[in-house]
């Protein structure tokens, strides 16, 4: 059996399976704190998996956390990872596609949302253009993305960081419990 097989992505004919689909293992950080944020993590999950050139292959539990240089109610976040065909700067349209299902607002940095999608981390991909910065640049110091991804991949790397584990000291003091 290939990877691509592996992911979900089985072969359309006996010759593409010598020709495996290149698919990259990417990690979603989901937030929301402005209506039913439960309801809407969990669409968004949904959406993911509806999503064409993506494969939901896991997703953290969901936590409430503490809103971090934001302010309102508490936030539901989870993390979701995918296995998805899908460009990087792709794959961030389509996620903003789902906050705007959503009806996302953007009044200002760090406002209250509906719905937020953050892509963490794109392979062992280093990514800055004009639109993306990957690994998400402030990924080592929040709890609410810490914390899930942990749970999904414990031994995970971030490009240029090492080790995610190392930094789950560094946010202990953060508020996150699972829901
Ligand atoms: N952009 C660049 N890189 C990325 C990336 N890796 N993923 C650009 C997603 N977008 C990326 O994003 C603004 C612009 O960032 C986009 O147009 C895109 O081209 P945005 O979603 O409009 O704004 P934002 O979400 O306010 O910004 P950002 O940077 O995602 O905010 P943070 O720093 O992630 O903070 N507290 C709790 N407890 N839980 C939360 O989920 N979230 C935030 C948002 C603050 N406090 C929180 C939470
Ligand atoms: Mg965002």
């Amino acid at each position: 059996m290939n990877t691509a097989i592996t992911a979900g992505l089985a072969p359309a004919t006996p010759q593409d399976e010598k020709a495996p689909f290149a698919f990259t293992l990417a990690y979603i950080g989901i937030g929301a704190n402005l209506g039913d944020a439960r309801a809407n993590v969990l669409d968004a999950l949904d959406r993911l998996q509806r999503q064409p050139g993506c494969t939901l292959m896991a997703a953290s539990r969901l936590y409430r956390t503490a809103p971090i240089d934001s302010s309102g109610d508490d936030y539901i976040n989870a993390v979701a990872r995918i296995a998805t065909t899908l460009d990087a700067e792709v794959l961030l349209q389509a996620l903003q596609a789902i906050e705007q299902a959503h009806g996302r607002e953007r009044p200002y940095r760090n406002a209250p949302r509906t719905l937020d999608l953050d892509l963490l981390l794109y392979g062992d991909a280093t990514i800055n253009s004009p639109t993306l910065t990957v690994p998400h640049p402030r990924m080592t110091e929040r709890a609410f993305v810490l914390v899930p991804l942990l749970e999904l991949a414990p031994s995970i790397h971030i490009p240029g960081h090492g080790a995610a584990s190392q930094y789950a000291a560094g946010v202990a003091g953060q508020g996150i419990s699972p829901i």
